[in-house]
């Protein structure tokens, strides 16, 4: 019987995580839960950021250095448009990119819903995950910040892209997702899950806006299958991106055992800690969530898949006991 493994992923970490996973478990039956938080219209255009770095990267069409957008890209639209004074300009949209908005905007305009759209992007990419968007309503992540003009929310890629997270936030809201369904085979998933993985994705915007999703917290945490993390905190600082200005505002401190007791053993039953915060294992097993340590750094993909046998063991080791 094939494995069955549920993976809720956000951007350029989930997607990495993925490419490993797939090396490491060739035959799994691979199903991800994508962020769409991130999401932003311009342009008369629907951007789905972490569904896209999925799927390129899954499917070969990644920028791998930047780790989002297409290899090859070039960006005469996005010069076009700020030579009649559009913008914004502080969000690289390149040309090839744009097709992929194009599509997925014209299949909305004729009623598909988020989840047929992504499956029919996705059979260009062949992406050998089944992607679910986490939801197909509207769930847009806004952040509160104070600016000139006072304290206002501002939507998250401005946060994150034109201000890189410069100051404090001081709270996250995913708006709409109180009223939002889960995507249409997105509690299937999980009710049919062998083993549900949480990638070093970030905590707060990119797995903890999957959970916000009504249901999806509780799907998890009555799946039935062993849910194991990875630390996205190395040596107490993101891996990448700008994780720990999200986790302050939301009370929690850049460590890999503030990120797990964050997450709980409601939750999760496993969690991964990079070797040099071997230290923190003992701390994570006191909340009650078994905890290793195994080298954590997504440097190639060899690498990366021994992370991800790493966490499809500590899940058998949790089933076994
Ligand atoms: N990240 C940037 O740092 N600058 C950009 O201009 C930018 C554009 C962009 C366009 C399409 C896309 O799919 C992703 C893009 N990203 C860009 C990445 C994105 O902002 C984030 O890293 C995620 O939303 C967080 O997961």
């Amino acid at each position: 019987m094939q494995q069955r493994i549920v993976v809720l992923a956000g951007g350029i970490g989930g997607a990495r995580f993925l490419r490993g996973l797939k090396s490491a478990a060739p035959d799994a039956d691979i199903t991800v839960i994508g962020n769409t938080g991130d999401d932003i219209h311009l342009f008369g255009l629907k951007v789905c950021p972490d569904l896209d770095t999925v799927m390129y990267t899954l499917g070969g069409g990644i920028h791998e250095e930047q780790g989002w957008g297409r290899a090859g890209e070039t960006f005469a639209v996005k010069e076009e448009l700020a030579a009649y004074g559009v913008g914004p300009e502080w969000f690289g949209l390149g040309d090839r990119d744009f097709a992929t908005h194009i599509v997925r905007t014209q299949m909305l305009g004729a009623g598909y819903p988020l989840s047929a759209v992504t499956e029919a992007l996705c059979a260009r990419w062949q992406p050998g995950v089944r992607l679910l968007p986490m939801s197909d309503d509207r769930v847009e992540t806004h952040v509160l910040v104070d600016t000139e003009d006072g304290r206002k929310a501002v939507h998250f890629q401005e946060y994150w892209v034109r201000m890189r997270a410069s100051v404090p936030a001081h709270a996250i809201v995913p708006v709409g997702a109180e009223q939002a369904k889960p995507a249409p085979g997105v509690l299937e998933a999980l009710a049919a899950a062998d083993v549900v993985l949480f990638p070093p994705s970030n905590p707060v915007v990119s797995v903890g806006t999957i959970l916000s999703v009504p249901g999806v917290r509780e799907a998890v945490a009555d799946a039935g299958a062993p849910v194991v993390g990875l630390s996205p905190i190395v040596g107490d600082a993101p891996v990448r991106g700008m994780a720990d200005k999200v986790l302050a505002a939301v009370g929690v401190e850049s460590t890999a055992a503030a990120v797990a007791r964050h997450y709980g053993s409601g939750l999760l039953d496993g969690w991964l800690v990079d070797t040099v915060d071997a230290g923190a294992v003992a701390d994570v097993e006191a909340a009650g969530i078994r905890c290793r340590a195994v080298p954590l750094m997504m440097t190639d993909v060899p690498a990366t898949a021994r992370m991800a046998s790493a966490a499809l063991a500590l899940a058998e080791e949790v089933r076994g006991s």
